[in-house]
């Protein structure tokens, strides 16, 4: 096992990973820019390093000062967290070359996923379902309207360096195609510096649901079931649930079967997401995260592991130890992603907490890097908390979670935790009665 792993991440994630590293009795690096030196993660790492000014760029993102601080600091191995330089391949190749195990999957496997259409081919390839659409980028508008003939209108453009709801257009007549498509590329052109776009059968009224997996390096493969992330605006999460109130267990066995089979195909290890959108009783694969989630939480709590355990494990080359029979779903998870908002218009709310509790309990964890007379720093994402309460079965989760919201103590802070009141108070919620529309229509009529 590794002595000393570095942590290239901030918040509460950056807390998550060093808690894992402490309980392996790993010792631990933390990395901060200028405007973290009161940061909570740095006060829990056994050694910080302050690797630049507060613009991410220049910091987070900044590989040169990480790899350096890997070095001063005889650090074995890097934990990305999310975001920031995870899903950089350039980054995890450099790592390597440094000497140093990045903790995620081979820069190999990050780049063919980063590329929406060699990864859209490449699990097709391995037996995934998905969405009907181009084989391969579109060339011209000729071969765009002859695939959009064969599959049917409406049909959604999408780029291949996209990701996150960059750069799609929707054309519903052949006649809105050929626009469609110029602006789409040039979205995709000017955001990516990669124009090239690809078609598919636009889906209405899908869910969103991802699985999560687990891979070793000596070909053992087991999923943790899925979790129905559905509930988004702008394409941010705000509120997640494991399992789906859309499966049932057969589903989940059929679809977890699947992805195992084709992750051991693709020959990709460590932690991963295969995103579907989920309609009408079939699963469309869209993408796969090649990172640590958000979300994670989620479905440690159904599965009972430690994710970051699990991934810091098997990049040591430590084999999994157990099979798919092994991993048993116990009860239900929400959850709920607290930010530094104001809960009407979203907008971004950094400043100094006041008085500060998180709720507690049974069946209740928060992960956070908030205390009382923090400064959340304008710099970076306004995720300041997540509760994730877990019952045994999705009502006990519910009651649950109202009375955990009620508990928290944010003061002089503008958080999204009244959204989150209204939003479990909804039928449609409670009866889990929802798709990827529904939070929108939500938040513009209330
Ligand atoms: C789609 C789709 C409908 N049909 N693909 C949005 C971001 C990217 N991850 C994929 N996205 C979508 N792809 C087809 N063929 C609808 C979306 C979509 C969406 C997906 C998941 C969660 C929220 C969403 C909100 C709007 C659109």
């Amino acid at each position: 096992m590794f002595e000393k792993v570095l942590v290239a991440n901030r918040g509460e994630i950056a807390l998550r990973i060093l808690r894992a590293c402490r309980e392996m009795g790993i010792q631990t690096v933390a990395v901060h820019s200028t405007a973290d030196e009161d940061a909570m993660h740095v006060r829990l790492a056994d050694e910080s390093i302050c690797i630049g000014p507060p613009a991410a760029k220049d910091s987070y993102l900044n590989i040169q000062a990480i790899l350096t601080a890997a070095t001063i600091s005889n650090s074995e191995a890097i934990h990305p967290g999310y975001g920031f330089l995870s899903e950089n391949a350039d980054f995890a190749g450099m790592v390597v070359e440094h000497g140093f195990t990045f903790i995620g999957p081979s820069p190999e496997h990050i780049r063919l996923m980063g590329d929406k259409i060699t990864a859209k081919d490449a699990v097709a390839k391995a037996g995934i379902p998905v969405v009907p659409g181009s084989d391969g980028p579109v060339k011209d508008e000729k071969e765009a309207l002859k695939v959009a003939d064969t599959i049917g209108y409406p049909v959604l453009i999408k780029a291949a360096a996209g990701g996150g709801g960059r750069g799609m257009k929707v054309a519903n007549t052949a006649e809105e195609l050929p626009n469609a498509i110029r602006m789409a590329s040039a979205e995709a052109e000017s955001a990516f510096g990669n124009g090239e776009v690809y078609l598919e059968k636009y889906l209405d009224h899908p869910r969103h649901i991802e699985i999560q997996i687990l891979a070793d390096m000596h070909g053992n493969v087991v999923h943790l079931g899925e979790r129905d992330c559905s509930l988004q605006r702008r394409h941010q999460k705000i509120l997640e649930e494991a399992p789906s109130p859309a499966l049932n267990h057969n589903q989940r066995d059929e679809i977890g079967r699947i992805a195992c089979a084709a992750i051991k195909k693709i020959g990709y290890h460590n932690v991963g997401t295969i995103e579907f959108l989920y309609e009408d009783g079939n699963f469309y694969f869209i993408e796969m995260n090649t990172r640590l989630q958000v979300e994670h939480p989620v479905t440690e709590m159904i599965c009972g592991l430690d994710l970051v355990r699990e991934m810091i494990r098997v990049s040591a080359g430590t084999p999994l130890g157990y099979t798919q029979d092994d991993i048993k779903f116990s009860g239900h998870a929400i959850e709920c992603r607290i930010n530094a908002e104001n809960p009407e218009t979203f907008a971004p709310r950094p400043g100094r907490v006041g008085d500060y509790h998180a709720p507690g309990g049974l069946g209740v964890r928060v992960d956070s890097a908030l205390y009382s007379g923090y400064k959340v720093p304008p710099h970076y994402d306004s995720l300041i908390s997540k509760l994730i309460v877990h019952g045994s079965n999705r009502n006990e989760c519910l009651m649950r979670l109202r009375r955990a919201l009620g508990e928290y103590v944010i003061d002089e802070m503008e958080t999204t935790i009244p959204l989150h009141q209204r939003l479990i108070a909804n039928p449609d919620f409670v009866n889990g009665d929802y798709d990827i529309h529904w939070l929108e229509k939500f938040v513009n009529k209330e």
